[in-house]
Formats: structure tokens, sequence, C-alpha cells
């Protein structure tokens, strides 16, 4: 477990072996600066698949040696997409990043039935929000990809979540199911999906875990607001994943927390043969370098244990 992004950085840095990280589109300032940070600090090796030309010329100005990277020119982003994560499933790299191509054109690149990174699971987004004042990283699923999620999809989102954590040594993640307010409301989907959600931990159907909800945000992280609340939980205050109800309430919680309480999120595309960083444009270098530590991490730990994320 860790309790900021700064040592999960120290940790990717110390990893005994380089990861192999293939960027589609990689001509993006933003992409080859964090990936610059991450060759220098060891983290990886890099496969720069994009517009020759125009990666040398970025290269060239932000000092990225492209000698110690391989550079695939391919001026189509879309095809460039195709490419990177093409190396990721032939097993010439170990992780894919987005660059300069849409997020729907990488998703699609990796969602591709032959040379994708399929595992017939649910992908889904993960977050991980170092946030000042809360005692360690905590994660959150799924504000990029899924959008309304089903009961079922629901538990495959939480349970790549769960291998995410796991990755980042948080044995038995503690997950909070996030609503509106922390009873059952037939009224209010969320609140008995979290609740059947729970139940289903509970029965053995969801492992590796401890499941609870519904919880509203604030009993969530809070004990305070949970004691208030009466609120009897294993998770209620010390929740390490919080799964929210559908794409637009995970957005608004990722957005909020970075531009409102300066947080730092790393994100990672979990459920595929391989972990997939998949950053923003807008996001700064430092949370796409974040994001490929993160990445690296669940690389490596999956090789370990022969698993998947
Ligand atoms: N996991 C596994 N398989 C999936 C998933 C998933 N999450 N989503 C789609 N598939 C499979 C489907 O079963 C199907 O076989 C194939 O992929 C195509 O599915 P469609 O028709 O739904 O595919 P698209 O191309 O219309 O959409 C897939 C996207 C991932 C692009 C779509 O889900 C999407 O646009 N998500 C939101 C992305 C976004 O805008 N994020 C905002 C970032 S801040």
């Amino acid at each position: 477990m860790f309790s900021n992004m700064d040592q999960m950085l120290e940790a990717a840095k110390a990893l005994p072996v380089k990861q192999r990280l293939a960027v589609a589109a990689a001509q993006d300032q933003d992409a080859l600066e964090a990936v610059k940070d991450a060759v220098e600090w060891g983290i990886v090796d890099a496969i720069l698949v994009g517009d020759g030309k125009t990666i040398e010329q970025i290269a060239g100005e932000i000092g990225l040696d492209t000698g110690k990277c391989q550079v695939i020119d391919e001026t189509d982003p879309v095809q460039a997409a195709r490419q990177a994560v093409a190396l990721v499933s032939s097993g010439k790299a170990d992780l894919v990043m987005k660059g300069k191509v849409g997020t729907a054109d990488i998703l699609r690149a990796v969602l591709d039935k032959e040379q994708g990174l399929r595992t017939g699971k649910l992908l889904s987004h993960v977050t991980a929000l170092g946030i000042e004042g809360y005692d360690r990283l905590i994660f959150m699923t799924d504000g990029a990809m899924n959008v309304a999620p089903d009961l079922s999809e629901k538990k495959q989102i939480i349970e790549n979540a769960v291998a995410v954590a796991r990755a980042l040594s948080v044995e038995k993640p503690k997950v909070a199911v996030i609503g509106a307010v922390e009873l059952v409301n037939p009224g209010m989907p969320a609140t008995t999906d979290a609740a059947l959600l729970a139940k289903m931990c509970d029965r053995g159907q969801i492992k590796d875990a401890v499941v609870d909800g519904p919880l509203a945000l604030d009993n969530a992280v809070s004990s305070h607001s949970a004691e208030i609340k009466g609120i009897v939980s294993p998770v209620a205050g010390v929740a390490d994943i919080l799964m929210v109800p559908d794409i637009e309430a995970g957005n608004v919680i990722y957005k909020g927390a970075v531009y409102f309480a300066k947080a730092r999120a790393a994100s990672v595309i979990a459920g595929a043969k391989a972990p997939v960083v998949l950053t923003s444009r807008s996001d700064s270098r430092q949370a796409k370098l974040d994001s490929i530590a993160l990445c690296a991490l669940i690389a490596r730990q999956n090789k370990n244990s022969g698993g998947k994320s």
C-alpha cells in the first residue's frame, strides 16, 4: 500500500526489470515529456509508434534521446494505435500508452478481436488518486470507459479495480460502492445495485476484497462522517476503492479531486491482456508519468502472478 504518489513512483523506479512501453501516435509533446522522464528514471524502454519526423523534432526540442528508443514511422494515428497495441499482443511490448490519438480510437484498437488485448473480461478505467490529507492512494472507477454499467458490469469493474489495487500491494482492498445516500432506496438504482454487490461479495461472488454499499462519498472516506451517521461497516471511512455508478459521477470525482483539491492522478485501462496508459490531453506531464509508473507496476505484477490486468 502506498501513502502517496511519490512512493508509487519510487516503487516503479525500483522495479528490477524495465517494462517495454509502446506509445501510440507518439508525436505528442506532453506524452513524450512523460516518456522521457520514465526512460530516464529507468522505469521503461520506449517504442515510439507514430509520425517519425514529428517525433524526432519534438524529441530534439525536449532533449529525449531517440537513440535510446525504438521509433516506428506510421503517420496515421489510428494505424499507429493498432500497431502499438499489436506490439503488446505479440509480446514485443508490455504496456501501451495513448499519444496523439482519440480515446475511442485507441480503445477500439485495444478491443480489436484479432490484434487487440481482449481477455473476455470487461475493460474498465481505474484512477489512483493521491489526495493531500488522505493517508493512502485511493482508487476510483470507472470515470472514463464504461458509460452506464449494469450490475454484472459493475461486478467486473470492481474486480478490475481490485486487481489494480492488489498489484499495488493492497492485499484485500475495501471497496465502497458509492451512491448519493447510504440507505437502500428502491427509487435510486445505484443504491440497490450497491447492496447487491455487497451481498455478492459476502457470498464469495467477488473475491479478494471487502465490498460494502451503498455508501455516500463522505462516509466512504471519513470515519467521522460514518460515526455520526451510525454506519457500522468494515469499509466506511477507510475505503481503498470507490466504485461509482456511472461515467459522469466518476469523471466529476476525478476532475474535482485534481482541479479543486490538487490531487495527483494516475490512470489505467484494466481488464485487458496488458495495462493501457490512458490519460487525457489536458492531463499534466506529472499525471502522465504517474500513469506510466502505475501501469509499469501492474504489468510487472501481472507477469509475476501470471495474471492479467
Ligand atoms: N470491455 C470489453 N469489451 C468492450 C467494452 C468494454 N468496456 N466496450 C465495448 N466492448 C466490445 C463490445 O462487446 C463489442 O464487441 C466491441 O467492443 C464494440 O463495442 P461497441 O459497439 O460498444 O464499440 P464502440 O466502438 O461504439 O465503443 C467502445 C468505446 C470504448 C469507444 C465506448 O465504450 C466509449 O466511447 N466509451 C467512452 C470513452 C470516452 O469517451 N471516455 C471519456 C474519456 S474522459
